[in-house]
């Protein structure tokens, strides 16, 4: 993605995931909002976006963040969101091993408390070490966790897969925490 495109994913993950009041928006109960809405609430707080350029950043995202409705009016984000709304997700079995990339620092909490979801609506699992290691490294000096998810799963837990391939779940629990890589 190029740099503004960036920008804008940037913009709209702030919008469509946490706080759509700050340019006056509300998203309805399944975290859609109309698409002219948030162009106008946009332009409006002088983030002003063409279509064809929420076009591009919508299909161009790197990791799929955003989706619209099938007739094109509305838009949402995937997954991520701090504010309550419902995906519509159904559960499904995990693959027996997801990973999770965190910061060094936040193991000592991590090995008392489990994995929580902090502020988002769920923990965060990713399919390869590798975007595991990604997202720990937002956070500072990355480590990955291998969450056995299939005892997890076995024991209850429900699993969700967003409608960009990250796995999500409510909480993990130290017992199915395993190698600090
Ligand atoms: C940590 C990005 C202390 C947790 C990524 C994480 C992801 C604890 C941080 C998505 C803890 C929360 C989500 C505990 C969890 N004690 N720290 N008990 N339990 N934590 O940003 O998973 O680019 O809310 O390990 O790719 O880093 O935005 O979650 O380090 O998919 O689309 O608390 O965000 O996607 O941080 O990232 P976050 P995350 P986008």
């Amino acid at each position: 993605m190029s740099h503004l495109n960036v920008k804008i994913s940037k913009f709209l993950s702030l919008i469509l995931r946490h706080a759509p009041e700050s340019i006056g928006l509300c998203l309805d109960a399944k975290g859609w909002v109309v698409v002219d809405d948030l162009l106008s609430a946009a332009e409006a707080h002088g983030r002003g976006i063409s279509r064809d350029r929420l076009d591009e950043v919508v299909f161009s995202n790197d990791k799929q963040r955003f989706v619209f409705s099938p007739d094109g009016l509305r838009i949402r984000a995937n997954q991520g969101h701090s504010v309550n709304i419902d995906l519509e997700l159904t559960s499904v079995a995990p693959p027996p091993m997801l990973f999770h990339g965190t910061a060094t620092r936040f193991l000592p909490s991590i090995c008392l408390q489990g994995l929580q979801s902090i502020s988002r609506q769920h923990v965060h699992l990713s399919v390869t070490r590798e975007q595991a290691h990604r997202v720990g490294t937002r956070h500072g000096r990355p480590v990955v966790l291998e969450i056995d998810a299939e005892g997890m799963s076995d024991a209850g837990y429900l699993f969700y897969l967003s409608a960009n391939g990250v796995w999500l779940t409510e909480f993990v629990p130290v017992d199915f925490i395993e190698n600090h890589v």
